[in-house]
């Protein structure tokens, strides 16, 4: 095993190291992990000053599902208050990937280390909440944890009661104030839900449900970063149409709105 499982946080500094030497960027100022269904989206944030593989980081494992990149963008974005620097990583490790939880946050922590205060995550997930409409970007305003599972060790006991920034939510909202707000569900996966699931979670409390974006949350607000939390809803959740769920569904409904949540990014991006 690598020194990942051992030592996370000076892994995560000597990826944030590695990458400003790459960049011959000192500093980021935001990140922006891109999940399944987003990765069309960051074409519209224009042209990166670099891409790499996240392998060429210490650390980061190679992804295992067809669809999930892999890949790290810096860009240079023209914003109100100057250039703001973004680090934007193209597909995740999700817990369901058996490598336990230090993959699954290694991204966030190495973009905090490399100087990021606002992490924006982004998901494809299953709608719970029947006023929703596949392809609609959903806000995430509080979470449900349902694995068990915290990045955290020790006697860490961080307060999560405004996990998910309303400052960044009021900024994203002024651009478009269209956009709903609900609760994510984390679920282990791989396997979806089964109907009588989906029932117990919305009776929860939950609006949407997914297998990422949780961990990543409390980890990089863990280490002070503000977290910006936004769900593709792509299908619904299972027993809700009676329709079966499939991966290539997932896909299509991101390919879909690319358009939509790209431009929300480019614009609401420089902003944070
Ligand atoms: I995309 O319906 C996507 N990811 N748990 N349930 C869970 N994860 C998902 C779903 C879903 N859709």
């Amino acid at each position: 095993m690598s020194d990942l499982y051992t030592d996370p946080i000076g892994t995560a500094e000597l990826a944030a190291k590695k990458l400003s030497a790459l960049t011959g960027k000192p500093q980021h100022h935001v990140a922006l992990v891109m999940g399944s269904g987003w990765i069309d989206a960051a074409d519209n944030l224009g042209r990166p000053t670099h891409e790499f593989e996240t392998t060429d980081l210490p650390g980061f494992l190679p992804p295992t599902v067809v669809g999930h990149g892999g890949k790290i963008r810096s860009y240079d974005l023209q914003g109100p208050n100057g250039t703001v620097s973004a680090l934007v990583f193209l597909g995740r490790t999700h817990l369901y990937e058996g490598k336990g939880i230090e993959p699954v946050v290694h991204g966030v922590r190495t973009a905090v280390k490399a100087g990021c205060k606002v992490v924006v995550l982004t998901n494809a997930c299953g709608g719970i909440n029947r006023d929703y409409k596949v392809g609609q970007p959903v806000l995430i305003r509080d979470h449900i944890s349902l694995t068990g599972v915290s990045p955290l060790i020790g006697g860490n006991f961080v307060d999560l009661t405004d996990c998910y920034s309303k400052r960044l939510r009021a900024i994203v909202k002024s651009e478009d104030p269209s956009l709903a707000e609900g609760v994510y569900a984390h679920w282990r996966g791989p396997s979806y839900e089964t109907p009588a699931e989906i029932n117990m979670i919305r009776t929860m409390g939950a609006d949407l449900v997914g297998m990422s974006t949780v961990p990543e949350a409390v980890a990089a607000h863990a280490l002070g970063a503000e977290i910006l939390g936004i769900s593709l809803v792509t299908n619904a959740a299972a027993g809700i149409t009676g329709e079966k769920l499939s991966h290539e569904e997932v896909m299509a409904a991101g390919k879909a709105s690319a358009g939509r949540i790209g431009g929300l990014l480019a614009k609401v991006l420089p902003q944070l």
